[in-house]
């Protein structure tokens, strides 16, 4: 018995893209013309919806246009990773951006069972510095990045790619708790945090062509990065996040106990009475964090070894599938 061909889902999230979306629709047919094309469709005030249908008709490709209500990117995905089903799925934007004929590269290392998810790196090939215009913007991508790479021990080039490809167990196991542009670093940190296989792979990158605009603005996303950074220390090293804040309450609570000290141990007298008081109330609230930390970081212990049992099930069933 030959095995079935594994079968491909290109996903599609599309708000507003009326001028690009059906050349990359076009391109990406050319490219995989066995792919079932879905386009999630988020509240389009242009024609994005029907010009998205016609080109599938008129292409006789397989997929459709679903519509998603709640805006934003990452529930767009949500919408389609929970609907559709594929062994192999691919997520490119649909502003012609991202290099349609690069699409084999994307999914061969999923499809050779060497990686639950591609990325599509814009920065090794240099493409995405000479292209993207938004000096800020690479700045702050940068420090997310760096950050990332060092509390996972990883060397990533490209967190923040929208083209990936990724195997059915890497989409049906990933709970997408963000709804808008946090959803590739989410799906980055997802993927390192359960020590999922990475596959880097250089593409090509292109600026929208004229007539399109960015969905991503500059200042709100600036704002964002510091608030990703902090989400991320919160959520992925609870400890180090509150004992650092433990740590400078407990030096804030130590420079107030000074003048204290030194009145007990020169006169054998408090004067500095309110210091005292502070003191001691920093070094309670230091203490506090510092319990905080400890005991989210058994929860989060106890999370990991959770989602590991639930991936060796996940495993095991797919070894040997119930009869
Ligand atoms: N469905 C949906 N798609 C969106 C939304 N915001 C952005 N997109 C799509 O997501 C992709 C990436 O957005 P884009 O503005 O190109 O971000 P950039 O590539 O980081 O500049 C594009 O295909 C957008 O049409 C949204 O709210 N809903
Ligand atoms: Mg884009």
């Amino acid at each position: 018995m030959t095995k079935p061909m594994p079968t491909i889902a290109l996903i599609l999230p599309a708000y507003n893209e009326a001028a690009t979306i059906a050349p990359t629709i076009e391109a990406f047919y050319q490219a995989l013309p066995e792919a079932r094309i879905v386009v999630v469709n988020n509240n389009s005030a242009d024609a994005t919806r029907s010009i998205a249908e016609q080109t599938l008709a008129q292409l006789g490709a397989k997929g459709e246009v679903v519509d998603e209500l709640a805006q934003g990117k990452g529930n767009a995905v949500r919408r389609a990773f929970l609907s559709v089903d594929a062994d192999v799925y691919v997520l490119a934007d649909a502003d012609l951006t991202y290099p349609a004929d690069q699409v084999h590269d994307l999914i061969a290392p999923v499809l050779e069972g060497r990686a639950d998810m591609v990325v599509g790196d814009r920065r090794s090939g240099g493409h995405y510095n000479a292209e993207n215009k938004r000096r800020f913007h690479n700045f702050g991508n940068a420090l997310v990045q760096k950050l990332v790479n060092r509390l996972f021990a990883a060397r990533l080039a490209d967190i923040m790619s929208g083209y990936r490809a990724f195997s059915r167990t890497f989409v049906k196991s990933y709970p997408i708790l963000v709804s808008g542009f946090q959803l590739e670093t989410d799906m980055t940190l997802h993927s390192l945090h359960r020590r999922m296989r990475i596959v880097e792979i250089p593409i090509a990158y292109r600026d929208r062509p004229e007539g399109s605009y960015s969905k991503l603005n500059t200042f709100a996303d600036g704002a964002s990065v510091i608030f990703t950074i902090a989400q991320i220390l919160r959520y992925y090293r609870p400890l180090l996040f509150f004992v650092s804040f433990s740590l400078l309450f407990a030096l804030a609570g130590f420079i107030a106990a000074i003048p204290v000290f030194h009145d007990w141990i020169t006169e054998r007298y408090i004067h500095h009475l309110p210091l005292a008081v502070l003191a001691a109330a920093f070094e309670i609230v230091a203490f506090l964090l510092l319990a905080v930390g400890l005991i989210l970081d058994s929860i989060s212990h106890h999370e990991k070894m959770r989602t590991e049992l639930h991936q060796l099930d996940l495993e095991r069933r797919q070894a040997r599938p119930e009869p």
